[in-house]
C-alpha cells in the first residue's frame, strides 16, 4: 500500500467514459501513422514535482500529503518515496520516469556520502524498473537547491563549489547510464547571474563551456550512450540564466565546440517566459540540429512565473506536434511532465486527475498533428510560398554560383519586378484549427 493506491490502474475508456479515472483519447497502442501512440509521446512522470515538491510557495509552506519529506530525508523516507513513485507509475500506465538526484535519496553531507546515498536508492530504483518495466528517460543532478550553489554550480566564483557539481554530476551520470537512460539533462538553475555588478560574464562562461565539455568526456569514458540535453530557461531563479533560450544554448555550445555532442530539452513555459512560442523554440532547435527532449508543463498568460501548470490546451500544442510528426518523432527524447499540481490540490487523486488531463492533452494534439501531416495542406502552403527557390534564380543563388555583385546586376539587367504574393496565414491557421476534433 502507497499514498497513491487507492486509484485502479487507470485504462483507456474513450471519449464517451464516465470515469475521470480513465484516458479518453490517450490509447497507448492506437496506430497513429506508422508508430503506437506510446512511442510517438513516451510520457514521462517527474519525480521532482510529483514526490517531492510539498506544495510550497513563498507566502506559506507545504499543503501536499508527502509523509516522506522532512530534513533529513532518512533511507526510509527515501525508500518509501520510491515505493509509492513506482507503484504511481505502474497505475498511471506510463513507462517512464525522470528524476533528479537528491529529490529521489536520502539526505548527504559529504561527497562521499552522496556517492553511498544515491548508490543505495539507484538499487531500489534498478529493482523496481526490472519488476515493473519503466525506465528512465533522464537522470539529472540538482545543482540549485542547496545553499552551497546560490552563486551557481558550474558558474560559481568559487572552483570548491564547482569540484562538488562535478562530484555530483558524475554520480548521477553514471547511475542515469547503469539504469538505462536515454538521456542525461542538464538545466542550469543558477548558471546566471542576479547583477553583473559582481558577476565576470566572460569568466563563468568559459567555466560553463570546461565543465560542459567534462562532462562529454566522461560520457565518452563511461560509454554512456544516452543523448546529454541542456534546458534552456530565460530567468527564475537567478536573474538572467545563460541558458536563456535555444538560439543562446546554440551559440554557448559552438562557442566551446559542443555543437554535435549536446541537445536541447525544451519546456513550454520556459519557452513562454523568454517571450517565445514553444514552437518557435523547437523550429530553432530542428533547424541547427539540436532538438532532443520535452518539458510539457506550461505557465500561465497572466504570471510571469514558472507555474508548471499540466498541459490543458490542445489546440495550443498541434504547431509543435507537427513539427515532431513531420520528424517522425523524437529520437531518445520523450514528453516528461514536469509539472506541479496547484497547492490546493491535495488529495492524492489529483495527482492522478491532473497526469490523466495532461496526457489525454498531449494525445489530442498528436492525433490532431498526425491529421494536418496526412492532409499535406500545410506542407503545400509552404512549398509553394518558396517554390522560387527551386526554380533557375533560387538554385543560382543558393548554390553560392553568384556573388553580390552578379546578383545585383542580373536583378537590374533582367528588370526584376517581383511583386509581393500572399501568405495565407488566416488559412494555414485554420488548417490546425479543423483538425483539432479529438
Ligand atoms: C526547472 C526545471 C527543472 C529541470 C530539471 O524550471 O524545469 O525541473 O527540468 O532540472
Ligand atoms: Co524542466
Amino acid at each position: 500500500m502507497s499514498l497513491f493506491s487507492s486509484v485502479e490502474p487507470v485504462r483507456f475508456e474513450g471519449p464517451g467514459t464516465k470515469n475521470e479515472f480513465a484516458y479518453r483519447v490517450y490509447d497507448k497502442d492506437r496506430r497513429v501513422l506508422d508508430k503506437r501512440m506510446e512511442d510517438w509521446l513516451k510520457p514521462a512522470v517527474c519525480y521532482w514535482h510529483s514526490f517531492n515538491w510539498p506544495g510550497t510557495d513563498i507566502f506559506g509552506g507545504g499543503t501536499l500529503p508527502r509523509p516522506w519529506l522532512g530534513t533529513p530525508v532518512t533511507q526510509a523516507m527515501a525508500d518509501t518515496k520510491l515505493e509509492a513513485a513506482f507503484d504511481f507509475f505502474v497505475r498511471l500506465g506510463v513507462r517512464y520516469f525522470t528524476f533528479h538526484d537528491v529529490d529521489a535519496m536520502a539526505t548527504a553531507t559529504t561527497l562521499r556520502e552522496h556517492e553511498q546515498n544515491l548508490k543505495k536508492i539507484e538499487a531500489g530504483m534498478a529493482a523496481k524498473m526490472a519488476a515493473t518495466g519503466v525506465k528512465l528517460l533522464w537522470g539529472t543532478a540538482n545543482l540549485f537547491s542547496h545553499p552551497r550553489y546560490a552563486g551557481g554550480a558550474a558558474t560559481s566564483p568559487d572552483p570548491e563549489i564547482y569540484a562538488w557539481a562535478a562530484a555530483q554530476v558524475r554520480c548521477c551520470l553514471e547511475a542515469t547510464h547503469r539504469l538505462g537512460g536515454e538521456n542525461y539533462v542538464l538545466w542550469g538553475g543558477r548558471e546566471g547571474y542576479d547583477s553583473l555588478l559582481n558577476t565576470d560574464l566572460r569568466r563563468e562562461l568559459d567555466q560553463y563551456g570546461r565543465f560542459l565539455s567534462m562532462v562529454v568526456e566522461h560520457k565518452h569514458r563511461i560509454g554512456f550512450k544516452g543523448t546529454i540535453l541542456i534546458e534552456p530557461k530565460p530567468f527564475e531563479p537567478t536573474k538572467h540564466q545563460y541558458d536563456h533560450d535555444v538560439a543562446a544554448v546554440f551559440a554557448f555550445l559552438q562557442r566551446y565546440g559542443l555543437a554535435k555532442e549536446v541537445k536541447v530539452n525544451i519546456e513550454v513555459n520556459h519557452a513562454t517566459l523568454a517571450g517565445l512560442d514553444f514552437e518557435h523554440e523547437i523550429a530553432v532547435a530542428r533547424a541547427f540540429g539540436i532538438f532532443g527532449s520535452i518539458d510539457i508543463n506550461r505557465g500561465d498568460p497572466r504570471n510571469g512565473w514558472d507555474t508548471d501548470q499540466f498541459p490543458n490546451n490542445a489546440q495550443e500544442l498541434v504547431p509543435s506536434l507537427v513539427q515532431l510528426v513531420e520528424d517522425r518523432g523524437f529520437n531518445t527524447g520523450g514528453f516528461n511532465f514536469d509539472a506541479k499540481l496547484r497547492r490546493q490540490s491535495m488529495d492524492p487523486s489529483d495527482l492522478y486527475l491532473a497526469h490523466i488531463g495532461g496526457i489525454d492533452t498531449i494525445a489530442r494534439a498528436l492525433l490532431a498533428a498526425a491529421d494536418v501531416v496526412t492532409d499535406g495542406g500545410l506542407a503545400r502552403l509552404r512549398q509553394e510560398r518558396y517554390k522560387g527557390w527551386s526554380g533557375e534564380l533560387g538554385k543560382r543563388i543558393t548554390s553560392g554560383a553568384l556573388s553580390l555583385a552578379g546578383l545585383a546586376d542580373l536583378a537590374t539587367e533582367q528588370g526584376l519586378d517581383p511583386a509581393p504574393r500572399s501568405g495565407h496565414q488566416e488559412l494555414a491557421e485554420s488548417m490546425i484549427a479543423r483538425y483539432c476534433k479529438y
